[in-house]
């Protein structure tokens, strides 16, 4: 197997779950300017969305998407605690805060990171629209240890990811957001994170 990432991107939310599975994997680094990756091949011709995640399997093919990748991972190596079985109503769930992730929080820091936007636009519109946003799961939090409760599942691999985004946009995670920073520096704690953030230091 092998991930296609980019350095703090949201590939590494892929890493931290192959770790979690001890799955070996190859990893290859993708340059967004160029679309290149690390060893010259064209990242259009793996996968053009020009993305990361990509993640090739062992027979070649190439599965793109953050919500497709985890939950294959997670169904092939029957990892139930990740992800519960189909049919199971915490499955639900738990997708149900891996989409808000991907599609609402994610999504939002688009423009933040867009230097094309103007930075009175980002302050006034953008960073208040996130953090909005942000306060569903900061209510979570308070009350939670995980998103889903007392264990770590894939969202929250995700949720690390998003939120180590925040310190780029001058947000002052501990004022702004203080159960989503007591969880996050939690985390961060945590081996298979540990791991990813040693290898995309
Ligand atoms: N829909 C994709 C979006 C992935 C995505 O936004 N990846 C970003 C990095 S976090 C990226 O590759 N951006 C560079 C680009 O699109 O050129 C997914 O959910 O996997």
């Amino acid at each position: 197997m092998k991930l296609y990432f980019s350095k703090g991107a949201c590939s590494r939310s892929v890493r931290i779950i192959l770790h979690e599975l001890n799955i070996p994997a190859e990893f290859e680094a993708v340059d967004f300017k160029t679309k290149k990756t690390a060893s010259g091949k064209d990242y259009l011709s793996i996968n053009p969305k020009g993305a990361v995640p990509a993640l090739q399997l062992n027979d070649g093919s190439v599965l793109t998407e953050n919500v497709a990748i985890h939950q294959y991972l997670a169904d092939t190596h029957g990892a139930h605690h990740l992800l519960p079985e189909l049919g199971n109503f915490q499955r639900y769930r738990t997708l149900e805060w891996f989409s808000y992730i991907s599609s609402d929080l994610h999504k939002s820091c688009g423009p933040l990171f867009n230097s094309a936007v103007p930075d009175e636009l980002k302050e006034t519109i953008f960073k208040p629209a996130l953090l909005n946003k942000f306060k569903i799961v900061e209510q979570q939090l308070q009350k939670n240890e995980y998103l889903m409760g007392k264990e770590f599942t894939l969202p929250d691999a995700y949720l690390f990811v998003v939120i180590s985004w925040l310190k780029h946009f001058n947000i002052d995670l501990q004022t702004a957001l203080p159960n989503v920073s007591r969880y996050y520096n939690a985390l961060k704690e945590r081996k298979s994170i540990r791991q990813a953030l040693e290898e995309e230091a």
